[in-house]
C-alpha cells in the first residue's frame, strides 16, 4: 500500500445540550471552513467514543460533561482526500455554570449557545445533512 493512501478516518461530535440550546462554534480549519460545527474531534487510538467525546469537547471549550451517550453515526466523504466516519454523541454540561472557552483559536472563532430551531449559518456539512433530514439530537420527554 503506497504510504499516500488516503483512509476514512473516525470523528466524533458532541451535541452538547443546554434546555433547548445547543453550543456550536465557527470553524477556523480548513475541513470546513467558516461553518458552524459541534466541538469534536479525531478518535484516538484505544479510545472510547464517551472519552474522546470528553477530550475533545475539554480541550477545545474547558467544558467537563456529563450525560454522555451515544446518539447516531454518518458517513461523510467530504472531499477526494477526506473521509469521515462520524459518531455523534450527546451531552450536558456537568457544571451549567462554567462557560465556554475559545481554547483552540487557530480553529474555531468562538462558541455560543444557539437555539435548536434558530441554528446559524453555514452549518458544517455533515451537520447541516443531518438538520436536513429532521434529524433531533434532544431526549424526547416522557409524557
Ligand atoms: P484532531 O484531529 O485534533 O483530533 O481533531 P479536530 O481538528 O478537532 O477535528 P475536527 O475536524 O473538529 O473533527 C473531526 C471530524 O469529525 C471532522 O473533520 C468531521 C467529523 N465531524 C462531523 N460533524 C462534526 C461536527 O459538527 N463538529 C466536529 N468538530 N467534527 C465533526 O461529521
Ligand atoms: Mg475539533
Ligand atoms: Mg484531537
Amino acid at each position: 500500500t503506497p504510504p499516500s493512501t488516503p483512509l476514512p478516518k473516525v470523528g466524533v461530535a458532541v451535541f452538547l445540550l443546554s434546555g433547548s440550546k445547543v453550543l456550536l462554534g465557527k470553524r477556523l480549519s480548513a475541513i470546513g471552513h467558516s461553518t458552524f460545527a459541534l466541538p469534536g474531534g479525531h478518535l484516538e487510538f484505544g479510545e472510547s467514543f464517551e472519552e474522546c467525546a470528553t477530550r475533545e469537547v475539554k480541550e477545545e471549550t474547558g467544558l467537563d460533561i456529563d450525560k454522555t451517550e451515544y446518539l447516531t453515526v454518518t458517513n461523510n466523504v467530504i472531499s477526494e482526500k477526506v473521509h469521515v466516519v462520524s459518531i455523534f454523541m450527546r451531552a450536558v454540561p456537568a457544571d451549567p455554570s462554567q462557560n465556554p472557552q475559545t481554547l483552540e483559536p487557530e480553529k474555531c472563532d468562538g462558541w455560543d449557545w444557539y437555539e435548536w430551531n434558530n441554528l446559524p449559518k453555514p452549518l458544517f456539512g455533515p451537520l447541516q445533512d443531518m438538520v436536513q433530514s429532521g434529524y433531533n439530537p434532544f431526549p424526547t420527554t416522557a409524557s
